[in-house]
């Protein structure tokens, strides 16, 4: 007995393609704060959403660069854990994976996850903020000497290459992620709090389509994100390893060597 629900074990068992939509609380167990919980130090006393926005670059493009700054460096030290490799060994294990991610750290493709949708951008990607089209992913010396990055195209400042609040999506992102979660046999919505649009209205899509849904998240589930939704409520880096093993009848990969 696997300890999840029969019915959910059997629909991903039995399923040909699932989606896979993650948020900060995967990469929790990685070390990196999610944006619930209280922002520390230096941080506490700032929003996300109020650094994470076009106008507060504008307003002061140093602080705006300091928070990823310091958000790039951690998650380069941080490792994947086991949930970023739980969802990587899915997409082996199936005929059709689709990852799609709000999170910026890239944990996801660090595990092995090969293409995965990001919503919302890169960390480690910058690009011009006058939109002259250039991009750059190498911005660090410019940081660690605290000067501002400079399009090496047209010498605009460069910005973070994320999706900012008020911001539209990568062209094409949501697109291909509505059409994996329209066509899903099940959706997996891991460790996100289901408060951030487009991205928190997918597992709502899914079950409308018919897709049988499952929530991974250690709290709880606001009303109306997943109507129908099994709720498997714990850590994601405990529970995913043990729901693929659970489905596809594996032991549990060994954790990740530290
Ligand atoms: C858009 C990148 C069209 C940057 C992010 C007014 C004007 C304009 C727009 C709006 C508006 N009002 C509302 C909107 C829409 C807005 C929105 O949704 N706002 C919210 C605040 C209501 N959305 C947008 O603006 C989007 N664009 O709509 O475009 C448009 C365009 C112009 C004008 C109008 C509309 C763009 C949103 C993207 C913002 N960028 N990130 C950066 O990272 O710096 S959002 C960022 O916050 C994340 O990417 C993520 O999406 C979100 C955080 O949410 P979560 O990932 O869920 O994390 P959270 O901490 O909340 O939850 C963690 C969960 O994990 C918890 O449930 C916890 O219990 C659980 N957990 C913790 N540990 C574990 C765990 N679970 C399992 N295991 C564990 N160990
Ligand atoms: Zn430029």
């Amino acid at each position: 007995m696997s300890g999840f629900p029969g019915e959910l074990v059997a629909r991903l068992r039995s399923a040909r393609r699932v989606a896979v939509l993650t948020g900060a609380g995967v990469s929790a167990e990685s070390g990196l704060p999610t944006f619930r919980d209280s922002l520390t130090g230096l941080w506490a006393r700032y929003r996300p959403e109020e650094l994470a926005t076009p106008e507060a670059f504008a307003g002061d493009p140093r602080l705006v660069w300091s928070w990823y700054r310091m958000r790039r460096d951690a998650a380069r030290r941080a490792s994947p854990n086991p949930a970023h490799l739980a969802i990587a060994r899915l997409e082996t294990l199936l005929p059709e994976v689709t990852l799609i991610t709000q999170n910026v750290d890239e944990l996801h493709r660090r595990a092995g996850s090969r293409d995965p949708v990001e919503l919302h951008g890169s960390l480690f990607r910058s690009r011009c903020a006058e939109g002259c089209g250039e991009h750059e992913s190498g911005v660090d010396r410019e940081l660690q000497a605290e000067r501002l990055p400079r399009c090496p195209g047209c010498g605009a400042l460069l910005r973070p290459g994320v999706v900012w609040f008020g911001e539209s999506l990568p062209a094409g992102a949501l697109e291909r992620a509505q059409a994996a979660v329209l066509r899903s046999d099940v959706l997996l919505s891991v460790g996100t709090s289901h408060q951030v649009y487009p991205a928190a209205a997918l597992p709502a899509l899914a079950a409308s389509a018919g897709a049988t849904v499952a929530v991974v998240d250690s709290g709880d589930v606001p009303a109306g994100a997943a109507p129908g939704a099994y709720h498997l409520r714990g850590r994601a880096g405990e529970l995913l390893p043990g729901l693929v093993a659970a489905a596809y009848a594996l032991k549990p990969a060994p954790p990740p060597v530290r």
